[in-house]
């Protein structure tokens, strides 16, 4: 009874809480600078009137997250929880701005205090909570969900330093720590009353109840808290505010006793430090894995809080009656990193609410749904039974049930075939078995896809042959997507508002809409119009570059941009190779047909990634040797942009002439960096990989530069592959290795590029660099020819961003709405 009328006294204050609008914008900015920040002087600080105006605008965004919540509330509706270790949300601001359509609100309050949103906003640190592409997909995918009003919640950890920051040392990466929350999050609530336990170590033993029925209990355990941390998520002018939940992990409050009988009372508390080690750092592994225990930790702490806390909220509203439970909720898996949920859905059912093995299982594989990001072998989760059994062995016990069940349904499928049951084991056999963490999620799902055409047919064909023989239906694709409003409507006003101009705003909430474009594809005062918004977007870049890299980019030479994390299956040493080639071209004269370029490269290395370091120092030498040149200057120049990230992209991609998408075919699963240079205009060189296939599709082979060999030549190719015959037939290739070898960008570090020059010329290079190089320098030149003819030029920029349609991610998540999910939009 007392609940109800808090209840009651909630709504009531939730219904007197004050209206906010535009009226109240001005008052509430200064409310926020002068008391809750307690600041008096203006002008002084951008920082402050950042934070003053983040709060300003998070009150309206509450406002409407509770009206959201709310309405969930009222009815019972079926919802999806989007579960991911990475969520790459840059900044906040200009995007909340423009989602709630505040523009003309911040700008009149901003005037005065005599700044703009662009100065103000240049306050906010980049919430860099992921590697690159599967981080920043999930925070595309949450601005689609609350744009097209679906019941969304993302699930992720607060990290309390994300993604590294990086700086350069004498042309070396250097890792410093992002400490991004040293001056406060201002868009996050906590919410420490919903804080869930989480359980690691401890052991497991048999009980019987008072029914004389056996039980699994896992005790002694060393309990962690996750408190969760939420942060609104806008959609775009439609009144919905989704949430992502982050949680962060602390110590409980109980101490050791036995420690603290002892007298040890600082050390017990000292050891509570543990606890919040878990959250304290990301990862900064892209593509690949190390099996450290800390984030195994990481995995199931996130995994365990987010399933208690949806199971909480379905008993506080349902009671503990789960006949119905699969028909309201799906939890969406980002990769495998997230799939020990699998095993926590059925430990959850099974140990805490008592369901039956057959229940728990039936609705555990009617809400789990598996997107798979890479086929690289190296990135294939497996972690070590030993390390399972130590820190969660109730779950490990939970997966060997799952695997017996599984195996015997393998040898009813293939009867007597061992071979099989080995090949498809959740335990991988050998010195020290592994749990193999995709399959688990594979037998866990009820869906499994990948993120473009060409990789869904290749985990269908090969990584996962056997069990798409098992299960087809379980297999579909999800095209990846991005977000126009983050990568056109935001970070490209001028284009924006020439578009506006033309085939209205409609675009922005309906994507396809982009279509219409094509009309002025001809249309010479609209390439005129076209042409000025590119110049101006070089123009901002060129200041970026001089103030990032000291280097003078020139507006008027073609901007070649390749941006997304150092690998060498991305070939950016493809890249480094053309350069040195024009640059071989130069100081023989042979500069006649040269487009004048500027090459703007960028992207992280794993801190422990030892070539792909090397690729950055090598890029730098090179860049720094052409630039010094007076006589490369008119037709070359080469900046290497440090610490690339989501802001960084935001002023990058308007700017690009040409995209630069060069992985070895088969190698990138999908690739979104190439869709927000296309939306902007920008033509792809590119191979036969990912959805560079799609985005040739859509624009039409003549508007794309396409070079390289196909995914399906590249096995037969690495037969007889022989790098050194290749090169000794390709003057141009032969003349480039040359100037390497010769140590011309290494005059005073002797063989530091030997390993790199090595990877090519091996008959292992598994990555085909120098079998694709002559038809990378063809496709450049016809790039180059193609810019000396502006119109051309003009027309194909025209319509890439025209055929960019279905590369928005609204359009993916509504294939994930429709094909996986099945929820309706809250309206
Ligand atoms: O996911 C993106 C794709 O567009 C890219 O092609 C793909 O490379 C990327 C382990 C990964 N795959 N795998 C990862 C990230 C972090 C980690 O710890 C693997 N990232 C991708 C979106 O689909």
């Amino acid at each position: 009874m007392a609940k109800k009328n808090a209840d009651v006294c909630v709504v009531k204050h939730w219904q007197e809480a004050p209206k906010l609008n535009e009226d109240t914008f001005n008052d509430d900015l200064m409310r926020h600078f002068y008391y809750t920040l307690g600041r008096d002087k203006l002008g002084e600080s951008q920082l402050y009137l950042y934070h003053a105006l983040a709060m300003t605008i998070r009150d309206r965004l509450v406002s409407r997250c509770r009206a959201t919540n709310q309405f969930l509330k009222q009815r019972k509706t079926r919802k999806a929880a989007y579960l991911s270790l990475e969520f790459l949300m840059g900044r906040a601001l200009g995007n909340a701005v423009l989602n709630l359509d505040l523009q003309s609100s911040v700008s009149s309050a901003l005037q005065q205090y005599c700044t703009n949103l662009e100065n103000v906003g240049d306050a906010e640190h980049d919430a860099g909570l992921g590697n690159g592409g599967l981080g920043r997909l999930a925070a595309c995918f949450l601005d689609s969900c609350a744009s097209l009003a679906l019941p969304v919640v993302g699930y992720g950890i607060r990290y309390e330093y994300g993604m590294f920051n990086q700086t350069l040392e004498q042309g070396h990466q250097v890792e410093q720590p992002d400490n991004w929350l040293r001056e406060g999050h201002p868009w996050e609530l906590a919410a420490p009353e919903q804080s869930q336990r989480i359980k690691f170590f401890g052991h497991v033993e048999t009980f019987q109840d008072k029914s004389g029925k056996e039980h699994r209990a896992w005790v002694n355990t060393q309990d962690v808290l996750a408190v969760p941390y939420d942060v609104p998520i806008p959609g775009y002018q439609n009144g919905v505010v989704n949430t992502l939940r982050l949680w962060k992990s602390g110590a409980t409050d109980e101490f050791d006793l036995s420690e603290f009988n002892a007298g040890s009372y600082s050390e017990a508390v000292a050891r509570k430090n543990l606890a919040e080690q878990i959250t304290m750092v990301l990862y900064p592994n892209d593509s690949s894995e190390n099996g450290k225990e800390l984030r195994l930790r990481q995995q199931y702490f996130l995994s365990s809080a987010s399933l208690q806390d949806i199971l909480v909220q379905w008993v506080e509203q349902y009671g503990a009656n789960f006949s119905d439970f699969a028909e309201y909720h799906v939890f969406q898996l980002n990769d495998t990193h997230p799939s020990i949920a699998v095993a926590e859905l059925m430990r959850l059912f099974v140990d805490a609410y008592e369901l039956s093995w057959d229940q728990a299982w039936q609705i555990t594989t009617q809400t789990m749904a598996y997107t798979n990001h890479t086929l690289l072998p190296e990135a294939l989760e497996k972690w070590s039974v030993p390390l399972f059994e130590k820190l969660l062995p109730r779950l490990l016990e939970i997966i060997y049930e799952i695997n017996a069940r599984f195996l015997k349904q393998v040898s009813l499928q293939w009867p007597g075939d061992i071979n099989k049951q080995r090949e498809l084991s959740l335990i991988e056999e050998g010195d020290v078995p592994q749990v193999r963490m995709a399959y688990l999620a594979i037998v866990g799902s009820y869906s499994v896809n990948g993120v473009a055409a060409l990789h869904t047919e290749l985990l269908k064909s090969g990584l996962f042959k056997t069990f798409y023989e098992l299960w087809p239906e379980k297999f579909n694709n999800k095209t990846n997507g991005v977000t126009p409003r983050r990568w056109l409507a935001h970070c490209n006003p001028e284009l924006s508002t020439l578009i506006n101009e033309k085939i209205g705003a409609g675009w922005v909430a309906n994507f396809s809409e982009i279509e219409k474009l094509r009309r002025y594809y001809d249309d010479e005062k609209f390439h005129k119009q076209w042409q000025a918004v590119k110049n101006i977007n070089k123009q901002k870049l060129c200041d970026l570059v001089k103030k990032r890299c000291g280097i003078e980019f020139d507006v008027n030479m073609m901007f070649d941009v390749q941006v997304k994390r150092i690998h060498e299956y991305k070939r950016q040493l493809l890249n480094v190779l053309h350069i040195i080639h024009l640059y071989d071209r130069i100081l023989k004269g042979d500069v006649e047909s040269m487009a004048p370029r500027c090459v703007l490269i960028g992207g992280k290395a794993a801190p422990g990634y030892y070539i792909a370091k090397k690729i950055i120092k090598l890029i730098n030498n090179v860049a720094s040797v052409i630039n010094s040149d007076e006589k490369a200057s008119p037709y070359l120049r080469v900046a290497f942009f440090p610490n690339y990230n989501v802001t960084a992209m935001e002023t990058i991609c308007p700017a690009t002439d040409l995209s630069e998408q060069i992985s070895t075919a088969g190698k990138e699963a999908s690739g979104t960096g190439n869709m927000k240079f296309m939306m902007n205009g920008a033509i792809t060189i590119g191979t036969l990989d990912g959805a560079n296939i799609e985005i040739r599709d859509n624009v039409g082979a003549d508007n794309f530069f396409l070079f390289g060999a196909h995914a399906e030549q590249t096995d037969e190719i690495r037969k007889h592959y022989n790098p050194q015959k290749i090169i000794s037939q390709d003057p141009q290739l032969s003349s480039v290795l040359r100037l390497l070898e010769s140590g011309h960008f290494n005059l005073l570090e002797p063989g530091i590029f030997d390993d790199l020059i090595n990877a090519i010329t091996s008959p292992q290079d598994p990555w085909l660099t120098a079998y694709d190089f002559a038809s990378y320098i063809e496709a450049q030149q016809k790039a180059s020819d193609t810019y000396l003819d502006q119109p051309t030029w003009t027309r194909m920029s025209i319509l890439n961003t025209a055929a960019s349609g279905s590369f928005s991610s609204d359009r993916t998540i509504s294939q994930y709405c429709d094909e996986i999910w099945r929820l309706s939009p809250m309206q």
